[in-house]
């Protein structure tokens, strides 16, 4: 199949899973075509059969806002007229569905633009909920020709949110357990003796509590010799470190920013904290769980449908709570090796990579095979 897939080239989950997944189809053989406005951080170079179509918005002086949106679609129809697209697949429905609709609203009748919106969580919870995306939102959701949600909690929350009524495909994300597995402690990270590794990957954004993560660990700490390894960047990172600082346990917590993948850093850790406040997915915990981390995390949106039975799930705002649901786990070698394996056989069993891609290709199939929704112009030049 030539597919274009469109997402945000930054470190949040729908990009990560977008350009993975971009990545995954070519090397099995369909032409894949990725849009976005950067070159998306995981995108490897020297894959063949996919390419990557930058967008480029012009910033003249009378607009203070780009219009992103404008030059996206324009680019849809023209990798569309080049490359003989025959669906796109947008990661994050905002604006990239409405791109996509206005996209196939400038095709010639003849030209059918199909395309499949995959909504990842924040687009509908946080982002999605603002009344001045609500409306576009939903219009270019129920435009779609198919529209898949990563979580059950999800699909829920975009037919409560937004009133959706046409049908929505839950379709987990994915993780490479070749690439995600257990390693040997110590290839990465030399720990001091006795010391429990603890990781927190995310993008820093408000929604991710990472001073709760901080809060969580400084009471883990006060119990068992520890390190918290902090994975990624946002506009919450310095708080979090000042929380650390005042906290006493800054010379404990290390920052290690943005990286291209985890795998290394998980294969060495003991344990992964995440204090969302929402999370429809948690994309970085099913990564640790396929290196055999087991995960503390917040009982928030579709989590519990990504763990199952092989982590602690804690109130929301309670970090205390979270110290106490660690700690069997680093002090309990036994139960730490239960947990650990369990982990990785979830993460092998329901969200290996051939098996969810699968399911997207069904799905690619069954929509190419409908017949398309009309377009309203011509006008594509
Ligand atoms: O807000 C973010 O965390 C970024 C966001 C994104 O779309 O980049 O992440 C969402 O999509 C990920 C991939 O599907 C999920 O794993 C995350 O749970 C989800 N984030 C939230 O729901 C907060």
């Amino acid at each position: 199949m030539r597919i274009g897939i469109v997402c945000y080239p930054t470190v949040g989950g729908s990009g990560v899973v977008a350009t993975e997944m971009a990545q995954e189809l070519a090397q099995r053989g369909h032409e894949i075509h990725l849009l976005s406005y950067d070159r998306p951080g995981r995108l490897r170079r020297g894959i063949s059969g996919l390419r990557f179509h930058q967008v480029q918005v012009s910033a003249y002086p009378l607009f203070r806002y780009p219009p992103y949106d404008l030059a996206l679609a324009t680019r849809m129809l023209e990798v569309r007229e080049e490359a003989k697209v025959e669906l796109f697949h947008v990661h994050y429905a905002i604006p990239h569905a409405v791109s996509a609709f206005l996209a196939r609203s400038m095709c010639a009748p003849e030209a059918c633009l199909r395309f499949v919106t995959t909504l990842h969580g924040t687009d509908i919870t946080v982002v999605g909920a603002d009344r001045a995306y609500m409306r576009p939102t939903r219009f270019a959701i129920e435009q779609s020709d198919a529209v898949t949600t990563v979580s059950q909690f999800l699909a829920d929350e975009t037919r409560l949110v937004f009133g959706v009524r046409s049908p929505l495909h839950v379709i987990p994300n994915f993780v490479d357990t070749e690439r995600y597995k257990p390693g040997t402690n110590g290839r990465w990270y030399q720990r001091a003796d006795e010391e429990r590794i603890l990781v927190h990957a995310s993008n820093f954004r408000p929604v991710k509590r990472v001073a709760d993560v901080v809060r969580a660990f400084a009471a883990i700490q006060r119990q068992v010799k520890a390190r918290l390894l902090l994975v990624g960047d946002g506009p919450d990172r310095e708080h979090a470190l000042a929380v650390a600082s005042d906290l006493g346990v800054q010379h404990r917590v290390e920052h290690l920013g943005v990286r291209d993948g985890i795998e290394d850093v998980l294969a060495d850790a003991d344990l992964f904290l995440s204090a969302s406040e929402t999370e429809s997915f948690g994309l970085s915990m099913l990564e640790a769980m396929s290196c055999g981390v087991p995960c503390v995390s917040t009982r928030v949106g579709g989590v519990a449908e990504v763990l199952g039975d092989t982590g602690m799930l804690t109130a929301f705002g309670n970090p205390d709570a979270m110290a106490q649901a660690a700690l069997p786990a680093l002090t309990d070698a036994e139960r730490h090796r239960r947990l650990s394996d369990a982990a990785r056989r979830r993460a092998v069993e329901l969200f290996g990579v051939d098996q969810v891609l699968q399911t997207y290709v069904d799905l690619y199939q069954q929509v190419i095979a409908q017949p398309a929704r009309p377009a309203v112009g011509g006008a594509t030049r």
